[in-house]
């Protein structure tokens, strides 16, 4: 061996005898091994179901994170954790004092520590979520750019620059997002990243064929990423200057994965059966025949992923610079568990009986399983001590906080004439942008290559783009027209992403966590093309799932834009819109409207989450994200005063545009841009149904949402009842409801449950077609003749 039994071993925040590391790493690895054990086997499980899965691929991560957590990390270092590692996460924070011991016991229960490290539901230090595998990886070097955009501006002083960690399964790497998020911090001059490897080379369902780490460094190196790969442990590397070792080495480097997996499984009768049928190298022969069982397995498994003195000077090697850097360490899934290597051990559990054998490996008497120092030959105090005193602990749990930015009323352009609300929101930013002051300040705007195209220009021509280091515009200095001043600086607060809406989401995640994560409030707003909220649906899920903040400004939407593209007509969005927890969506008609909610969704993104939770609309008190989904149809603009009743009414989700009469017969409510064709069938219906009314719907989401919040509370026998109950009160109880919107009929069409009413629901099932607005809203009838007819089902005309 190269190294003394018990060497000293130093990082740049910790020096150990290796013993205490190893000491660390067993503890880890044996309650990681018994909280899913303990959830299988030992807790009720009355349903009968077992939860495999965590396992193997936490085994697999032992050693890397008991390096990482005790000896590397910072408190200012955040980790996006691979979901399947989680009770080591877990367990390292429960020996850290920050999860609690029946947390442990209520693994993947109700309430209990959560499957996958989560932000939102974890009671210990999350830092960022992770479950969707590749989006937690991406969301690293998303934070670590608004690291560099909070510094650079300025804020952020309080709190230490840190590294921004992933842990990263080796099949997560197949997920191309992880490429995209590649490409842009490479535009953005990242630093300060770390992605950590598991590389053992197995997946959920197989072990991976294919040698990959050659491709990986390429790819890797190509975008200014430093990797270092840690292949071999040091009982390995000591075989190199042995007589016949460099064969034994070879034939590692030759050997298929499947293989190397198997005889892992097997162990050394499968390695001394293998190997004497491979290697030919007297030197070699004797060298492995020299070695007993134990040492036999224990030097060919000895893989760098797995050696703590290798990870250490690996990690802490790279600690001296802020050069991106990913860690390709080689490991064994399952490692040091009787299903290592064993290619269907994905969702593999021991047995109790295999259970049994390991607690008497690891010195664990009856009793002891969940004590932090057991079976370590160490006093439980002097154990104790040494946890407490983890640099990475030293502050305890890292949830910051920002104070909020006050909104106030916001500065408004003239609204007249014919607008767009796409236009309304180009022209309310560049407003905000002109008045300045600390609102203007905190506003940071992203856009995956569409800035100019939903109207950020304005904005951005005011406020600059954001670069680390200051380039001038070419065009501007040359004195070239252009519309667009594009100077990139320091000082810039719009952050232009490459077209990959994934990156968007993702950026926004890590903007609108800014204020938890680095302690400075962002109001981020991101703008892209409605249809393709789909393209990068997961990492909003994602981000929302994350309770992060932000502004998401879709635009153009529907069929409504008719000439420009068939395929970027969009039909389901409002309904996403109204699913997708986290977030409330709106569909303003008018300007003043889009003004209204533009400035209570800066105060709403701001709101504190609380701790007690009830039956209670619970997003209206804890606040959350808003998406805008606004067109480039432009539509003559109401004249009118924004009273208090008004506002309240666009923010709660709809106004009467036109009351009805008590006892009227028929409602006509519409989203968005067909507010004119509502408003002539409306003209038209009259005379037919003479108090008859025109519901603007602003917000299908928070209408619906308050309803479902009212039922609740009527179910728990309160009487509450919400907007639309009291809004749809007048009408007759026959009355008739058509609905109306550029988008799929579902999303309004609920509102004939509200009293019971008959409902003909108009809106978009098809599409892909161009034309000019009448053309396509005749074909998908949501014109005023379509409405008319709608609302005349069954009845003469005359
Ligand atoms: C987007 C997504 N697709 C599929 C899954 C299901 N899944 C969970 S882990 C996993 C593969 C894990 O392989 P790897 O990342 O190498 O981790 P290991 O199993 O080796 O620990 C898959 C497919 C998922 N969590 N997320
Ligand atoms: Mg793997």
């Amino acid at each position: 061996m190269v190294q003394a039994a018990n060497a000293l071993v130093a990082t740049g925040v910790r020096t150990f005898p290796i013993d205490v590391w190893r000491d660390i790493e067993r503890k880890v690895l044996w309650l990681s091994t018994h909280i899913i054990h303990n959830a299988n086997h030992e807790r009720d499980n009355d349903d009968g179901l077992k939860v495999g899965g965590h396992q193997a691929s936490s085994a697999s991560l032992v050693s890397i994170m008991t390096a990482l957590y005790f000896a590397i990390l910072r408190p200012q270092d955040r980790v996006a954790v691979k979901p399947h590692a989680s009770p080591v996460f877990h367990a390292i924070q429960y020996l850290l004092g920050n999860q609690t011991l029946d947390m442990l016991k209520d693994f993947r229960g109700f309430g209990g520590a959560q499957s996958y490290p989560s932000r939102t539901k974890d009671v210990d230090d999350v830092d960022f979520s992770t479950g969707s595998v590749g989006l937690g990886v991406a969301m690293t070097s998303f934070a670590s750019l608004v690291q560099d955009y909070i510094r650079a501006h300025g804020w952020g002083r309080n709190w230490p620059e840190g590294r921004m960690v992933a842990l990263v399964g080796d099949a997560e790497l197949d997920e191309g997002n992880i490429y995209e998020a590649l490409i842009e911090g490479w535009k953005h001059d990242l630093r300060n990243t770390w992605w950590v490897v598991d590389y053992n080379r197995q997946s959920l369902d197989a072990v991976i064929p294919a040698p990959l780490t050659g491709k990986l460094t390429n790819v890797f190196e190509n975008m200014g990423w430093r990797v270092v790969t840690v292949k071999y442990g040091k009982r390995l590397q000591a075989l190199r200057a042995q007589p016949g070792g460099q064969a034994v080495l070879d034939w590692i480097d030759e050997c298929d994965n499947g293989l190397y997996s198997a005889l892992c499984f097997q162990g050394a009768a499968g390695w001394r059966a293998q190997l004497a049928e491979d290697v030919t190298d007297g030197d070699a022969r004797a060298l492995i025949d020299a070695m007993d069982d134990e040492t036999l397995a224990a030097t060919m498994t000895d893989l760098g992923g797995h050696c703590l003195e290798s990870l250490l000077e690996a990690f802490n090697e790279a600690t001296s610079s802020d050069q991106p850097a990913c860690f390709i360490c080689y490991t064994i899934k399952g490692r040091g568990l009787p299903l290592a290597g064993h290619k269907d051990n994905h969702a593999g559990l021991m047995t109790p009986e295999q259970m049994k054998g390991f607690k008497a490996a690891n010195n664990i008497l009856d009793g002891q399983e969940w004590s932090k120092s057991a079976g370590l030959n160490r006093s439980e105090q002097a154990f104790e001590a040494l946890l407490a005193e983890t640099p990475f602990n030293a502050k305890g749990r890292r949830r910051l906080g920002a104070e909020r930015i006050e909104v106030g009323a916001l500065p408004l352009p003239p609204i007249k004439g014919a607008m767009s609300t796409q236009q309304g929101f180009g022209q309310v930013l560049a407003e905000i942008a002109r008045a300045g002051g600390k609102l203007a300040d905190h506003i940071v705007t992203t856009s995956p290559d569409v800035t100019v195209s939903t109207n950020l220009g304005p904005w951005v021509n005011r406020r600059g783009v954001f670069a680390m280091q200051a380039e001038e515009d070419v065009f501007q200095a040359r004195k070239l027209m252009s519309a667009q001043r594009w100077g990139k600086g320091p000082a810039g607060q719009h952050i232009e992403l490459g077209i990959a809406e994934n990156n968007l989401f993702l950026m926004l995640a890590a903007m609108g966590l800014s204020h938890s994560i680095f302690g400075e409030r962002l109001l981020p707003i991101g703008t892209l093309y409605d249809p393709f909220i789909a393209r990068g649906l997961d990492a909003l899920n994602y981000a929302c799932y994350q309770d992060a903040r932000f502004i998401l400004v879709a635009t153009p939407s529907g069929i409504t834009l008719a000439p420009e593209g068939g395929a970027h007509q969009s039909i389901g969005t409002p309904l996403i819109g109204m699913a997708q927890d986290g977030i409330a969506s709106f569909e303003p008609s008018y300007v003043d409207e889009l003004a209204v909610i533009l400035e209570w969704a800066l105060e709403y993104i701001q709101r504190a989450p609380k701790a007690e939770k009830g039956d209670a609309w619970l997003h209206e008190r804890d606040g959350g994200s808003v998406y805008l989904r606004l067109s480039t149809r432009a539509i003559d603009q109401v004249l009118r005063p924004m009273s208090p009743e008004l506002r309240d009414g666009i923010i709660q989700g709809g106004y009467w545009m036109r009351p009805p009469a008590e006892g009227a017969g028929l409602a006509i409510a519409f989203t968005g841009a067909v507010a004119p064709e509502a408003a002539t069938a409306m003209g038209e219906l009259l005379r037919y149904f003479p108090g008859a009314g025109l519901l603007a719907v602003t917000s299908a989401d928070r209408l619906n949402a308050g309803w479902k919040a009212a039922q609740t509370a009527q179910q728990h026998g309160r009487n509450e009842a919400s907007h639309i109950e009291h809004l749809l009160a007048p009408l007759a109880r026959n009355a008739r409801i058509v609905t109306v919107l550029d988008g799929h009929p579902t999303t309004l069409s609920w509102m004939g449950g509200v009293h019971g009413h008959r409902v003909q629901a108009l809106g978009v099932e098809h599409f892909g077609q161009t034309g000019t607005i009448p053309d396509l809203y005749r074909q998908y009838r949501i014109d005023a003749a379509a409405i008319v007819e709608a609302a005349m089902v069954g009845l003469r005309r005359m």
